[in-house]
């Protein structure tokens, strides 16, 4: 086990709902450590590049436009084997199919408006992490 670095985002369903200090609390609980976060508004050019990987998907569009419909909050967890606790914390991308007691059974209502973002591996963590805190990274 290592200690690593993952990146979090806590979608605009998340904000909406008021939940940011939910979703925090059991990150904190699970023994990754906040050590750094911001609340912002993606613009879409930021939105598109954030999530280039999936450009040729069917969802990126609705991706892209749903993720700039109200702020985010953008966060980077420190502790071991951060990448794959904070997934396991999540939950699947569809709510439907997410673990009793993970982020997204408990509080997501749609594939769209799933409640978090997660990098899903250590290189991508480190682009992730870079791509919004640079002195991070
Ligand atoms: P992840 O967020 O669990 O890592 P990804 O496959 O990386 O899932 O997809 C990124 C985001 O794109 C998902 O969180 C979800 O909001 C959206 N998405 C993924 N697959 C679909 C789909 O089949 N239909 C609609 N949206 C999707
Ligand atoms: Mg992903």
């Amino acid at each position: 086990m290592a200690t690593e670095r993952t990146l979090s985002i806590i979608k605009p369903d998340g904000v909406e709902k008021n939940i940011i200090g939910q979703i925090l609390t059991r990150f904190e609980e699970a023994g990754l450590k906040i050590i750094g976060a911001r609340m912002m508004m993606l613009s879409e050019q930021q939105a598109k590049s954030f999530y280039e990987v999936h450009k040729d998907r069917p969802f990126y569009n609705d991706l892209v436009s749903y993720m700039t419909t109200g702020p985010v909050f953008v966060s980077v967890l420190e502790g071991e084997s951060a990448v794959s606790k904070n997934r396991e914390l999540m939950g699947a991308t569809d709510p439907k199919e997410a673990n009793p007691g993970t982020i997204r059974a408990d509080f997501a209502e749609s594939i769209d408006a799933n409640t978090v973002h997660g990098s899903d591996s250590v290189e991508n963590a480190a682009k992730e992490v870079a791509f919004f805190f640079p002195d991070l990274a």
